[in-house]
């Protein structure tokens, strides 16, 4: 009797007590999220690079980490200037980030040359082999601005090649990138599945191919994977400057991964919100009178 007193009292005190603390290991479990690492250059008009990755992981509710390679100075359809960062500043950022965190998807962007590429495929590949995890990783390979700025140096494709896309889960190349790598061009729907189909089996990673260049009535991407093609399509959103479409599409897949979506209900989701994004654009006019379109990263 005396006992089971004595322990009321004491519950009755603890609760007193755990209602004044801070309720830290609660907070702890209710407040993580997935994790997703963007290696990738910094856009100063934030439509496209890190900044988009960032807005679009926090849109789908990942917590977004960064590997900062180049830093170009920008607005939509102007690039001024573009300044590396050094391969052992990029290695570092990676190499702390895959140690600490639980990266659960990576992506690359913007690498610009092949001493970056070279850099990110061995701080990925370090990291593979110490924490023995394969940690998914989505290869955009950015090469020319919608702008038609020239982003990558020509040197840095062979690096990707040899370097990077032997590590990939998925490479989702434009039309241009596409037929950049394979030395063709890509013109018609036909040419795409065979497109899609070389390159997958030439670098043995499952390739995105997006035909949103081809301007039809739909924008149409294949997906070759595990030996099958699956189309993605949505609406053509005409009359809107896309800059940023690419990041924020491999940043959308990327972060479906980090959240334990399959690789096509990854594309799937990571469609519908590039495609919203473009619909629900902002729109500005430029202290000269131009027409200033920004990407809204939202579902
Ligand atoms: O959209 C391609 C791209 C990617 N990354 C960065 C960029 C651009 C286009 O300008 O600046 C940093």
């Amino acid at each position: 009797m005396v006992g089971r007193d004595r322990r009321a009292r004491r519950d009755r005190a603890n609760r007193r007590t755990n209602a004044r603390r801070p309720t830290l290991n609660v907070q702890r479990s209710t407040h993580s999220a997935p994790i997703a690492l963007s290696i990738a250059g910094s856009d100063s008009s934030a439509g496209a690079g890190i900044q988009a990755d960032l807005k679009t992981f926090a849109a789908l509710g990942v917590y977004g980490l960064t590997a900062v390679t180049c830093v170009v100075a920008e607005i939509p359809g102007k690039v001024s200037r573009i300044e590396l960062v050094t391969a052992r500043m990029i290695r570092d950022q990676i190499e702390v980030l895959l140690k600490n965190f639980q990266v659960g998807a990576i992506k690359t962007g913007l690498l610009c040359s092949a001493e970056i590429v070279s850099a990110a495929a061995q701080a990925i590949e370090d990291s593979r082999r110490k924490f023995g995890r394969r940690v998914p990783l989505v290869i955009d390979p950015v090469m020319i601005a919608t702008s038609g700025d020239r982003l990558l140096e020509p040197a840095a494709i062979d690096a990707y090649k040899n370097e990077l896309f032997p590590v990939a889960t998925l490479i989702t190349p434009n039309l241009d990138e596409a037929g950049l790598l394979l030395g063709t061009r890509i013109k018609g729907r036909q040419q795409m599945e065979r497109a899609a189909k070389t390159l997958a089996n030439g670098f043995r990673s499952s390739i995105l191919l997006k035909g949103g260049h081809l301007q039809g009535v739909q924008a149409t991407d294949l997906l070759f994977h595990n030996g099958r093609l699956t189309e993605f399509s949505g609406p053509f959103v005409r009359g809107v400057a896309t800059h940023g479409t690419g990041c924020t599409y491999s940043a959308a897949i990327t972060g479906g991964l980090a959240s334990g979506l399959s690789l096509e209900q990854a594309i799937k989701r990571a469609k519908r919100f590039v495609t919203n994004s473009i619909a629900r654009r902002f729109r500005w006019t430029s202290k000269s009178g131009d027409v200033l379109d920004a990407l809204r990263h939202s579902c």
